[in-house]
């Protein structure tokens, strides 16, 4: 069964345990399908009308701003309630945005830590990022990646190495052995750790692949990614 705003739940123990050792949790069961049906076509509309943003094809950045559905999903209390035992005290946004892979594409997004950008807008204890796919995500269509318990090292300098994100480490730069691919169906959410080591690959499918990625940090940072910043739950 899936989460309602009435039936939301808090994160279990088990789940709890394996964010704060692996940097990252799957967390299934959270959205139903339909609802995830009615955010890819509000994200088709605002695709239609109104300017792209991201630096890569099919994103849109500050999706939180976009429409009154991007921004009641980006705050929405079934994501709060499940996270409110990692960020706190109080819980607010840094930002929101989609990531896309679009068919047959070699969109490569590559390795990094969201703090090492972050962290030059505000300085976070407890920041962290709920990737919600629209569709199943996959090896083959380019779910996310990531190094377990890479978060616990700290975050490093990331240098202008150009590439999709320009200030990426480029793949020469970095090999992590211990990668690996985290498949997450519609419907469940993936959340990991703002100092995780994360990347993605193409997508080798002919459907699109998209994300409906939102960070969130302490409420007591006091600010976020612009005027993205908002205190969702007072400390
Ligand atoms: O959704 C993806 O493919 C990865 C995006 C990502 O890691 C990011 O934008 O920080």
């Amino acid at each position: 069964m899936t989460l309602t705003e009435t039936n939301a739940r808090k994160l279990m123990p088990d789940e709890l345990a394996v964010y704060r050792d692996q940097g990252y949790v799957i967390v299934p069961d959270v959205f139903p399908l339909a609802e995830l049906a009615e955010i890819n076509r509000e994200i088709d509309r605002i695709q239609e009308t109104q300017k792209d943003t991201g630096r890569n094809k099919g994103w849109i950045m500050q999706l939180g701003l976009r429409t009154e559905v991007t921004r009641r999903f980006a705050r929405d209390e079934r994501v709060l309630t499940l996270i409110e035992d990692i960020v706190k005290p109080g819980i607010s946004i840094y930002s929101a945005k989609l990531t896309a892979k679009l068919p047959h594409s070699n969109d490569i997004c590559h390795w990094h830590q969201d703090n090492a950008y972050y962290n030059m807008h505000a300085l976070s204890k407890t920041r962290m990022s709920t990737w919600i796919p629209l569709q199943d995500a996959d090896e083959t269509n380019g779910c996310l990646w990531v190094v377990p318990r890479s978060q616990k090292d700290g975050v490093v300098t990331h240098g202008p190495f150009g590439g999709q994100c320009p200030k990426c480490m480029g793949p020469a730069d970095l090999m992590f052995d211990d990668a690996i691919p985290c498949p997450v169906k519609a419907g469940d959410m993936l959340l990991f750790h703002a100092c995780l080591w994360h990347h993605s690959k193409g997508n080798q499918t002919a459907r699109v692949r998209r994300a409906f990625i939102v960070s969130y940090q302490e409420a007591t940072v006091p600010h976020g990614n612009g005027n993205q910043y908002k205190i969702l739950r007072p400390a």
